[in-house]
């Protein structure tokens, strides 16, 4: 059992309560528990049979009492990952028994599977969240103002990463953007998979600390754990070149131990939002953009990184504007993402598809 369910064997998992985020206000909290003989837990990875905690110097493989069970009421009374619960440790018994979840001081929520009236909480007592998104073809003002709500309904402190600096032709105009929205809070710009802008990040962290990040698939969640780590902690993957899609990689939420103090808490990406509805004649007002990418190297350059690219080349030379280049860049991706969603099955295949191949523009040429 153990090896299918322990996180990555060379994370040091045997932190003091204090470590893991214990204080006063806990031990209050939890004084008539202690009464009652029980010890401190925090949830570290939900198993959905079951838990893994985070105990004073170890872990602990965890269920549900059965009292506890029948006194749940909604899905919000059950312990979401980042709890502190009360177990107890029964002699003889294989789990430890979750008899009781502490209040909470912040959490995140979602819609429960099945029930669309019932919330669930998926991530408890979170002091930061990073807020992750890429400033590749898909970035939406939109999709950061539904982040800074998510924050702000949770009672965690928010801080924005721009992720993916290296995508963007002109990272420091979404800053301004991005900042004329949200005066007040942080904004990190990075190239995780460079490792650069990380390190600023570690300022979060620290000994009972409590860090979760939230962002889409594939906006890099992963990478940066991995670069604040200093080594590979967690398991990254590859987007989908097509239209910038994650592949959920990461598929569960769980606390893990850094080596700057604290816990941090990777996450599966959250639903995408969707493109608005675009259509290929809105390609024609980039006839200008489409005749450079006529003279780039590769003939089917995303115009973001690959080497002797025109496009970015009239930008750099100041013949284009690099907000004009995003512009398209956001149509490309939009067009992408909405052929990816076309029916595929036979007649209505012909009829979703894009005009004839030599009619496409040569940046959707494959
Ligand atoms: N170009 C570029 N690629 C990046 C950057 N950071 C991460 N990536 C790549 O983006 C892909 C997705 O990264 P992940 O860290 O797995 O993304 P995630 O947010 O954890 O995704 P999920 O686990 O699916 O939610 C990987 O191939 C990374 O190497 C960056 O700054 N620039
Ligand atoms: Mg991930
Ligand atoms: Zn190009």
């Amino acid at each position: 059992m153990t090896s299918v369910l322990a996180p990555p064997l060379d994370i040091p998992d045997r932190l003091s309560l204090a470590a893991l985020g214990w204080d006063e206000g806990w031990a209050e909290a939890f004084a008539p528990f202690a009464a009652r003989g029980l010890q401190p837990g925090r949830v570290a990875i939900d198993l959905r049979k079951g838990y893994r905690l985070y105990i004073d110097g170890g872990s602990v493989y965890a269920e549900l009492a059965g009292k506890f069970r029948h006194a749940a009421r909604r899905a919000s009374d059950y312990p979401a990952v980042g709890d502190w619960v009360a177990y107890s440790a029964p002699a003889g018994a294989e789990l430890a028994q979750v008899v009781a979840v502490l209040p909470r001081r912040s959490q995140f929520r979602r819609r429960a599977a099945g029930d669309e009236h019932e919330e669930q909480v998926v991530a408890a007592n979170i002091d930061t969240v990073f807020l992750v998104t890429a400033l590749d073809p898909t970035f939406s003002l939109r999709r950061v103002e539904r982040y800074l709500l998510l924050a702000g309904e949770s009672g965690a402190r928010p801080v924005l990463v721009l992720n993916k600096a290296d995508l963007c032709p002109d990272p420091e105009a979404r800053v301004a953007e991005v900042r004329a929205i949200a005066p007040e809070v942080p904004i990190h710009v990075l190239v995780a998979s460079r490792g650069e802008g990380v390190a600023p990040l570690a300022a979060y962290l620290g000994p009972g600390q409590t860090v979760a990040l939230l962002g889409q698939s594939g906006a890099g969640k992963s990478t940066i754990i991995n670069a604040l780590a200093g080594r590979e902690i967690v398991k990254t993957g590859a987007v989908r070149e097509r239209d910038f899609r994650g592949r959920h990689t990461t598929t569960q939420r769980m606390l893990l131990p850094m080596p700057q103090g604290g816990l941090i808490m990777d996450t599966p990406g959250l639903r995408q939002l969707q493109f608005p509805e675009v259509s290929e004649s809105d390609l024609a007002a980039f006839a200008d953009i489409q005749a450079l990418a006529e003279e780039c190297y590769f003939s089917n350059c995303t115009h973001l990184t690959e080497p002797d690219c025109a496009v970015r080349a009239a930008v750099d030379a100041g013949k284009l504007s690099p907000a004009r280049l995003e512009s398209y860049l956001r149509l490309v991706a939009a067009l992408r993402e909405q052929q990816a969603r076309a029916p595929k099955r036979g007649a209505e295949r012909t009829r979703a598809r894009p005009g004839p191949r030599s009619l496409r523009p040569r940046y959707l040429r494959r």
